[in-house]
């Protein structure tokens, strides 16, 4: 059973699709470039930075942390929104404990694989929904949405989840990704339309 969060728009505003975005059944595909190839063999989830216990995990060993599905809505800073999507994978408290995080730690860094970098606070990664995804919609996650691992960001636009997901930096101040850097913005809440920064 999935866990429901497409009521988590409450929190923020008065409507499910949020101002300016349209509903689509689609599921688009959004890229800055190619999708990255990748070796099962070799692959590794890392976390360093502002913890005490560096992470490097295989996907086997990321395959092993405890899992969770959620249904939520997934909304592009570039106008569409699709509702109601299933994504299967581990929350990010759950990194986050396995990396023993440090007390001064305040903002996050995520890296992918296509070179692709997003930031958020960290109090914002420990907000419901904030997850790392390998499944969707009951399969595996396809390359072109981000697999085999993607982060997906239910109360902010989706260009906050980096698919290619491969290293998470903790960090004691803030620090740019890679759209932030080019004009979008930091906070990027949908209901607020915090789409340019
Ligand atoms: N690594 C990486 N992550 C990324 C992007 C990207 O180009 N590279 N694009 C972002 C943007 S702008 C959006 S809208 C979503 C798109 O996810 P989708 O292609 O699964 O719809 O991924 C986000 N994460
Ligand atoms: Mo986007």
């Amino acid at each position: 059973m999935a866990e429901d969060l497409t009521d988590l728009y409450r929190a923020f505003g008065d409507s499910r699709v949020p101002p300016g975005q349209r509903e689509t059944d689609e599921f688009p595909v959004l890229s800055k470039g190619e999708t990255p190839s990748w070796n099962r063999e070799t692959w590794s989830f890392d976390v360093w930075g502002a913890v005490d216990t560096d992470l490097a995990l295989s996907y086997d060993e990321f395959l092993d942390l405890p899992a969770t599905t959620q249904r939520q809505d997934f909304h592009c800073v570039t106008g569409w929104s699709a509702l109601g999507r299933v994504f299967t994978g581990v929350p990010f408290p759950t990194v986050a404990d396995r990396a023993d995080v440090h007390d001064d730690a305040v903002h996050v860094l995520f890296h992918a694989l296509d070179g692709y970098t997003t930031d958020l606070p960290l109090s914002e990664c420990l907000n419901e929904g904030v997850l790392f995804a390998y499944g969707h919609g009951g399969d595996e996650l396809a390359a072109d949405h981000g697999g085999p691992l993607r982060v997906v960001t239910p109360h902010k636009y989706a260009y906050k989840g980096a698919k290619w997901v491969d290293g998470v930096e903790f960090l004691t101040e803030e620090k740019r990704g890679y759209w932030e850097q080019r004009g979008y913005s930091a906070t990027a809440n949908p209901w607020n339309e915090e789409r340019y920064g």
